[in-house]
């Protein structure tokens, strides 16, 4: 068996933990293990960083230290979960990787998206996923798919301004643009089942 990582990217309640498990059942229907994570988090370290960056008041942390510390949960995370799982023939789905700190950290709060590459490759060896699901979807159904979940409540970062998320959505779909093999946008309307089957079409390539 082939170890492979796939990453699901996209704004806020686009529904990237939906499609994660959809995902999950397919392939392991067809007889693959599959290990599902999340970033922040995804391992004890790194779910300790996560409460760190996601509570509290608005200007807890600057950008760069955010960066600093997301880029320290994903080493933690590829370290202790990730990388074992792919060795030993995984496929590791993981909500949200490295593409949501370029979005957020740079795209969207100025950091040079170099410095977040740099940042990855001294904590991660550069590591990326063999391919990366972007989800997008009309803003204001991603606002409404979100609201109907949470309510008003969001954390430090969710919360930030449409401008912010604008820019987290125009930044995904550059790079996209970037680095076509890797990175693909999914059209996120419609039906889960549908959505679903998208995102396996374009693993398709991948899938034993
Ligand atoms: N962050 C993260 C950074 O700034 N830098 C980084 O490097 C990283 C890794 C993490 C935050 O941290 C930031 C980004 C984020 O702001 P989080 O709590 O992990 O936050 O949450 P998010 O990743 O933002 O994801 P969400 O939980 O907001 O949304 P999802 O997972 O995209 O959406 P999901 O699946 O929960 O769906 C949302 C709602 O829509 C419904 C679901 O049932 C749910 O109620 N839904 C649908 N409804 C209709 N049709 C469909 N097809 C639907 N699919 C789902």
């Amino acid at each position: 068996m082939t170890g492979r990582f796939i990453s699901l990217e996209g704004g806020e309640g686009a529904g990237k933990s939906t499609q994660l498990r959809a995902l999950g059942l397919v392939l392991r229907a067809r007889g693959l293990e599959v290990v599902e994570t999340r970033e922040p988090g995804g391992s004890e370290g790194a779910e300790a960083i996560r409460t760190l960056l996601l509570t509290g008041d608005a200007d807890r942390w600057s950008a760069r230290a955010e960066a600093l510390l997301f880029a320290a949960a994903r080493t933690d995370h590829l370290e202790k979960k990730i990388l074992p799982a792919i060795q030993r023939g995984a496929w590791v789905l993981s909500d949200r990787f490295l593409d949501s700190s370029r979005a957020y950290q740079s795209g969207a709060s100025g950091l040079a998206d170099a410095d977040i590459l740099a940042l990855h490759r001294i904590g991660s060896e550069g590591k990326l996923p063999d391919r990366t699901l972007v989800l997008t979807l009309p803003e204001a159904d991603a606002e409404a798919r979100a609201h109907a979940r949470d309510g008003d409540v969001s954390d430090r970062i969710g919360g930030r301004e449409r401008a912010f998320h604008r820019a987290v959505a125009q930044s995904f779909v550059d790079y996209a643009a970037a680095e076509p093999d890797r990175i693909r946008l999914i059209d996120a309307r419609g039906e889960p089942e549908v959505v679903t089957a998208r995102l396996l079409d374009t693993l398709a390539d991948l899938l034993p």
